[in-house]
């Protein structure tokens, strides 16, 4: 971690501390923030974790989820606290584009700044970086950052319990972007007692009826498979939204389903929103949807998981969408599906 001394020397006194992470925050953004706040919290910091936009409520179980500022809906409140922070962690995001409104007032402040992210190409907007895109979650790398502090034995259940959250939901329950090194990490996590059955059940099994109606209307009207191309769309015009609705967050994870098709290799959700369209991308294997949403969608992400916006229309979305599959990526994704072990 670049800094690192510095940043011990900091927090060997009590400081005023603020948390921040991505608009539309995750397992990960929110099990991060909550998971660091445990651990700054207990060596006698003041803390105060700031989303800049509405909490994921199937989390709303996650200890001091309802501490946690939303910064649209208390701005006057959160700014103060911004200003008079000592220190800023970014945690979750590479840029401050990532956290919308709360962009400037985090870029003006004079506070000595934290990232701690496992996004690619950061901005370099803190002082203090641990960015390893390497490691499946932010989560695991508060988890390593306590190991640096030399920490290890501060940990508790509180802490372990927020950052097993954002293990789960990177990896997809232990799906995807994992190794050895996050094994070692969760088998530590296990002996230090938490309840990873528990904790994976309400994760995972955290549908509201409405939520789950809302999945199957997606799968049987809104899906359209470019079957040559081993591609699914879900697309999700503004009537859906009011019909249906959709609030922020109410699409989490829908995208993901089209990858249960086997020959799928690249699955897009589209989703017209007021002024902005836009898309959120996963793939298998080596396909990059991290590139597509870089190259076409001012967006990024990971390399299997990403997302992107445009102001075009809707309907110049989907169709810009379908040329980008259909020219650039034609030979990727047409040629037949090996399996190998
Ligand atoms: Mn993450």
């Amino acid at each position: 971690m670049q800094n690192l001394e510095q940043l011990k020397d900091l927090l060997s006194t009590p400081k005023r501390i603020v948390i921040t992470s991505h608009a539309n925050p995750d397992g990960d953004a929110l099990g991060s923030s909550l998971g660091l706040y445990h651990y700054l919290k207990k060596q006698g910091h003041r803390i105060t974790v700031i989303m800049p936009t509405e909490m994921p409520q199937f989390l709303n179980w996650m200890k001091d989820f309802d501490n946690v500022l939303v910064y649209e809906n208390t701005r006057t409140f959160s700014t103060k606290i911004v200003k008079d922070a000592e220190l800023i962690f970014a945690l979750d995001y590479n840029g401050l584009g990532r956290i919308e409104s709360m962009g400037s007032l985090v870029g003006d402040s004079k506070a000595y700044k934290v990232m701690i992210d496992h996004h690619i190409d950061p901005d370099d907007f803190c002082q203090a970086v641990l960015s390893d895109v390497t490691a499946s979650s932010t989560c695991q790398l508060v988890y390593e950052f306590i190991e640096m502090m030399d920490d290890l034995d501060q940990l508790d259940l509180d802490i372990l319990n927020a950052l097993y959250v954002g293990i789960l939901t990177d990896t997809g329950g232990f799906r995807y972007a994992t190794s050895a090194r996050l094994f070692r990490i969760v088998a530590s996590m296990l002996e230090s007692g938490i309840d990873n059955n528990k904790l994976t059940d309400l994760v995972f099994n955290s549908y509201t009826v409405k939520s789950f109606n809302l999945l199957a209307y997606c799968i049987s009207n809104c899906l359209e498979i470019l079957d040559e191309y081993n591609t699914g769309i879900i697309t999700i015009s503004h009537a859906d939204h009011r019909k249906y609705n959709i609030q922020r967050g109410d699409l989490e994870g829908v995208v993901n389903f089209i990858l249960k098709i086997r020959k799928i290799r690249c699955a897009a959700l589209i989703t017209e929103r007021r002024d902005i369209v836009k898309l959120s991308l996963r793939s298998k294997g080596d396909f990059s949807v991290q590139k597509i949403c870089s190259e076409h969608f001012n967006g990024g992400g990971h390399k299997n998981a990403s997302g992107g916006a445009s102001k075009k229309s809707f309907k110049e979305v989907i169709e810009q969408f379908k040329n980008v599959i259909q020219n650039d990526y034609k030979e990727e994704l047409t040629k037949e599906l090996v399996i190998e072990l």
